[in-house]
C-alpha cells in the first residue's frame, strides 16, 4: 500500500483546484476563472484498492495585498514542508516566465516534485516539448507531466507518476473520506464561488461567507441562512443589485450546487453585511474563519 500527502502548489489562477477536483473525483475545492479563490488549505483524498493520495490544495502564489493574502501566502509556504510529494501546476497555456522558473526552483528543494503542465487543451500542442525543454535547462528537475484536468487528458500518467513518490504505509484517512472540510465550510465556499463568477474586480476578493444556520429540517430540506460580507457600502449596493436581482442570481445558482452537494432540497436565505476592510483587521479576520494553521 502507498499512501502519503501531495501539497499541490502553483500561481493563483494555474488550475490546482479544478486537477485536485478532478483526481479526487468529487468537487473539494471550489474552482472559478479570477486569482485566488482558494484562500484554505484543503485537503482532498483520492482512494484506490493499494494508494491513497492526500493531496493539500493552497491558494496560489500572488502577491500580498492586504492582511488576508498575506496570510494566504503564508498557508501556501508552510502547506508545502513537512509532504510526501510535491506536484506543482503550471499553466501551460500562459506560458513559461523567469517567474514561474524561480519559484519552481525554489519550491523543489523541499521535497519530491512534479510538474503537472496544464490546460493543454487550449494550447498549441507543439508548445509542450518546448516549454520542457526550457524549464529543464533553467535548472527545473521536477519530471513534467502534460495534462488537461477540463479534459481529463494523462491523469492516469500523472497519478501513477505520483504513487511512484509516495512511501510505503497504511491508509492516513479512511476509505470514505474525500476532504477534510465540513460541509457547513462547503456551503459557505459554494456560495463564493458564485460571487467569484458573478461579480468584477475587488468586490468577490472582499467578500467573506459566514454560516449562521445550517440544519435539516425533519421533512429533510436543509435550512441555510447565510452572511455575505463585504468590505464597503457601495460594494453591498452592486450586491444586492437593482431590485436585490444581482444576490438572487447568485443564491440560485448557489442553492442548486448546494443541493447537489448535500443530496437534499435547500431552503436558502443571505444577508448582505459591510465591515470595512476587514481583509485588514486581524480579528475580524479571525472571526471569518481565516487565521493560522501554525
Ligand atoms: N481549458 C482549461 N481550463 C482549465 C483547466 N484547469 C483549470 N482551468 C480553468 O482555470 C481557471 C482557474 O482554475 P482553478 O482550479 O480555480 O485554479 P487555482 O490554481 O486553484 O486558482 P487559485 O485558487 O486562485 O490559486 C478556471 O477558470 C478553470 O476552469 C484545464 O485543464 N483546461
Ligand atoms: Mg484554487
Amino acid at each position: 500500500m502507498k499512501s502519503g500527502y501531495i501539497a499541490v502548489i502553483g500561481k493563483a489562477n494555474a488550475g490546482k483546484s479544478t486537477l485536485i477536483n478532478v483526481l479526487v473525483g468529487e468537487k473539494v475545492s471550489i474552482v472559478s476563472p479570477k486569482p485566488q479563490t482558494t484562500r484554505d488549505r484543503i485537503l482532498g483524498v483520492l482512494n484506490e484498492a493499494d494508494r491513497q493520495f492526500v493531496f493539500v490544495d493552497t491558494p496560489g502564489v500572488y502577491r500580498a495585498r492586504n492582511a488576508l493574502t498575506d496570510l494566504m501566502m503564508r498557508t501556501t509556504e508552510t502547506s508545502y514542508k513537512d509532504v510526501d510529494v510535491i506536484l506543482y501546476v503550471h499553466d501551460g497555456h500562459g506560458g513559461v516566465s523567469s517567474d514561474d522558473v524561480e519559484l519552481m526552483k525554489k519550491v523543489q528543494s523541499a521535497a519530491p516534485m512534479i510538474v503537472a503542465y496544464t490546460k493543454i487543451d487550449i494550447m498549441p500542442a507543439e508548445r509542450i516539448a518546448e516549454d520542457a525543454k526550457r524549464l529543464g535547462e533553467a535548472g527545473v528537475t521536477a519530471d513534467v507531466y502534460p495534462v488537461s484536468a477540463r479534459k481529463g487528458k494523462n491523469l492516469r500518467k500523472l497519478k501513477d507518476a505520483l504513487a511512484a513518490l509516495l512511501p510505503e504505509g497504511e491508509r492516513i484517512f479512511s476509505e470514505d473520506v474525500v476532504s477534510d472540510r465540513s460541509e457547513k465550510f462547503m456551503i459557505a465556499e459554494i456560495m463564493r464561488e458564485k460571487i467569484l463568477l458573478k461579480y468584477d474586480r475587488e468586490i468577490p476578493h472582499g467578500v467573506a461567507v459566514l454560516v449562521n444556520e445550517f440544519r435539516r429540517r425533519e421533512d429533510g430540506v436543509y435550512e441555510v441562512n447565510l452572511d455575505v460580507v463585504c468590505e464597503k457600502s457601495n460594494h453591498k449596493a452592486i450586491l444586492i443589485g437593482k431590485g436585490g436581482r444581482a444576490l438572487k442570481e447568485a443564491a440560485s445558482f448557489a442553492r442548486k450546487d448546494m443541493e447537489k452537494f448535500l443530496g437534499g432540497k435547500v431552503f436558502l436565505t443571505t444577508y448582505v453585511k459591510v465591515r470595512e476592510n476587514w481583509r485588514d483587521r486581524e480579528g475580524l479576520m479571525r472571526e471569518f474563519g481565516y487565521r493560522s494553521e501554525e
